[in-house]
């Protein structure tokens, strides 16, 4: 018997950047999110493999409009086409029910709209895929029950994976001087609560790669959670993150799997901060011209300004000003720590 293999992404908040009636021209970062989504459903357009499964947050919000639904169900409609089913979790972002219906229904779409299971017969084996819509009521208190909705119980398989849009126990965030461990609040899985008799958890919602293995006591549990993370950088919190997709490889006659993280190259992000404290604008725009010298000119840029900053410095780091002193090719924006009410965004 081969494997079975299936493509895991998530979080791909297509819309991102992509304003209908752009007030300024400048370079906006929708298309990216765009050309990242196609190339992680490569592997699902060349044909290797037998899957797919969108772990939630397709869409960076939850009133999008009808192109923007079209054009993200398209590559998965073509997929579903081929013969290939795709598994679509409700993220947050789409208040957990997918906008518009209508277009992404498909024989060989298969949506977790309510707390449901699908069963995958191949000539390697079986897999249940059982899932639910993004739970923003206490899904700590309310998974067991959930979970006995989905109806996993009266069904066999030779696989079970959970698909799910959720924080689990110990799924972490953060950069380097920030990190964040999600434990105990109503919005946390409890890992043991899983039950033992699925092989994975395929989750979206978290934004960075990783894999589960641990409860909080350090024990090894039997069901690993995997995140694929996101396919883009959504904010500068991720600009220290590699972003990709997950490719896993199923034995269903061993009942056991192995997972591939795939990097895609996204384009380079950096904060830089800079104390402005007694410059004047022309000293500043040096400063900045120095730092941003060496970047590469398709990079996304924050510049975080400290300091009290007089009205020509104030106008020097206005978005227009930037956008004139850095190629057209790279996105930049400042943010003057000390003035809280202020953005350039
Ligand atoms: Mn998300």
């Amino acid at each position: 018997m081969g494997v079975i293999r299936l493509l895991f992404l998530s979080d791909t908040h297509l819309g991102f950047d992509m304003p209908q009636k752009p007030r300024i021209q400048r370079r906006r970062r929708g298309e990216e999110f765009f050309i990242h989504y196609h190339k992680a459903l490569e592997p699902a357009f060349s044909g290797d493999v037998d899957g797919v499964v969108h772990g939630g947050d397709i869409f960076f919000r939850s009133r999008v409009p009808v192109d923007l639904v079209q054009k993200a169900f398209a590559p998965l409609t073509e997929i579903a086409s081929q013969g290939v089913p795709v598994y679509v979790v409700p993220g947050n972002h789409e208040r957990s029910s997918i906008p518009y219906r209508l277009i992404a229904s498909h024989s060989n779409i298969h949506i977790f709209d309510t707390p449901r299971s699908y069963i995958l017969r191949t000539a390697m084996g079986s897999i249940l895929f059982t899932g639910f819509p993004y739970e923003r009521d206490n899904i700590r208190r309310r998974f067991p029950d959930v979970m006995l909705q989905t109806g996993w119980k009266n069904l066999k398989a030779d696989i079970y994976l959970l698909c799910i849009h959720h924080c689990v126990e110990g799924a972490s965030v953060g950069t380097q001087n920030y990190h964040y461990t999600f434990r105990y609040t109503n919005d946390v899985i409890k890992i043991n609560d899983i039950p033992v008799a699925f092989t994975a958890v395929l989750s979206g919602h978290i934004h960075r790669y990783q894999v589960l293995q641990k409860d909080h006591a350090g024990n090894r549990v039997s069901v690993p959670v995997i995140y694929a993370g996101s396919t883009e950088r959504t904010s500068f919190q991720e600009s220290g993150e590699q972003k990709g997709y997950v490719v896993i490889e199923i034995n269903a006659k061993q009942k056991s799997l192995q997972w591939t993280f795939h990097p895609l190259k996204n384009r380079p992000m950096f904060q830089i901060e800079i104390n402005a404290e007694g410059m004047g604008a022309a000293r500043l725009k040096t400063v900045i011209c120095k730092k941003l010298d060496h970047l590469h000119s398709d990079s996304i840029v924050k510049l975080r300004i400290l300091g009290e900053l007089n009205n020509e410095v104030f106008s020097l780091i206005s978005a227009s000003s930037l956008r004139a002193m850095v190629p057209t090719t790279m996105n930049i924006e400042a943010v003057p720590l000390n003035y809280r009410k202020y953005s350039t965004k």
